[in-house]
């Protein structure tokens, strides 16, 4: 009697502590058409580890839609996990500032995820839901339907980082993503930045000329698509790679890139 009893309750308090720590990922079916963004992971001295991830809106505005590639991983020390963090790279790279997984609904790490069941997975787990990295070489593609590119939604991760991680969760690369502007490929939109500054410190040349120029240049600098908070958090986030630019290139190139990549 008292064994059962005792079982009972067992089996009554692992069934409430399940249930009080899952709450399932909504699927996300309303994500704005066309919005994309990327993280690539910095060079790094010593390190021959490069890659990136993609994730576009996907089709009809279900989930997102990622691209994983890495190469140059070690030979030892796989499967690799990656993840979505909870926060961005700061300045200084360091991977351990990014924090824990993306996990707007607060389930936890106490129990693996479950492949099979994705919604009771923290969002930000790739790799637990999609597969782990077992090859030096690695490249993937698949729709995650829990991830959201609208800002607003609980599980955006455009102003977040993802992180490559040793099977022993040590943190071997890390980068932020930013959005991409689809309508306008890297080298053209740096080309019109820098023709628009230098005409507008010129106004009364060519009027008329002037004028056309500097207003197709200020249509497309002020990407009516991306909305301001994005191109602020976009500046600060993108920290890795965007340093690395201005030391070779200048601030014009610096905004530029942030903006673009
Ligand atoms: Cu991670």
């Amino acid at each position: 009697m008292l064994v059962s009893v005792i079982s009972l309750l067992a089996a009554a308090s692992a069934v409430s502590a399940q249930s009080s720590t899952v709450t399932p990922a909504p699927q996300v079916t309303s994500n704005p058409a066309g919005a994309k963004y990327v993280a690539m992971l910095p060079e790094k001295e010593g390190s021959a580890l490069s890659g990136s991830i993609e994730g576009t809106t996907g089709a009809d505005g279900k989930g997102v839609k990622f691209a994983v590639s890495f190469s140059g991983l070690p030979e030892m020390g796989g499967p690799f996990i990656y993840h979505i963090h909870a926060k961005p790279v700061p300045e200084d790279g360091n991977c351990t500032a990014t924090g824990a997984h993306q996990d707007p609904y607060m389930r936890g790490e106490a129990t693996p995820c479950d492949p099979s069941m994705p919604e009771t997975c923290q969002t930000g787990d790739l790799s637990g839901k999609h597969g782990s990295v077992d090859a030096m070489s690695f490249s993937a593609e698949y729709t995650d339907a829990y991830l959201s590119t609208d800002p607003s939604d609980p599980a955006f991760f455009g102003d977040l980082s993802f992180v490559i991680h040793l099977a022993n969760k040590t943190r071997i690369g890390c980068a932020n993503f930013a959005m991409v502007d689809m309508d306008h490929s890297p080298p053209s939109y740096g080309t019109v930045s820098t023709t628009s500054s230098s005409d507008m410190a010129h106004p009364s040349v060519m009027p008329p000329h002037n004028a056309t120029v500097s207003t197709t240049a200020t249509a497309t600098i002020g990407l009516p698509v991306m909305p301001s908070s994005s191109t602020t958090t976009g500046l600060p986030v993108f920290s890795g790679a965007a340093v690395k630019v201005a030391g070779s290139a200048g601030a014009g190139a610096l905004l530029a890139a942030a903006l673009v990549l």
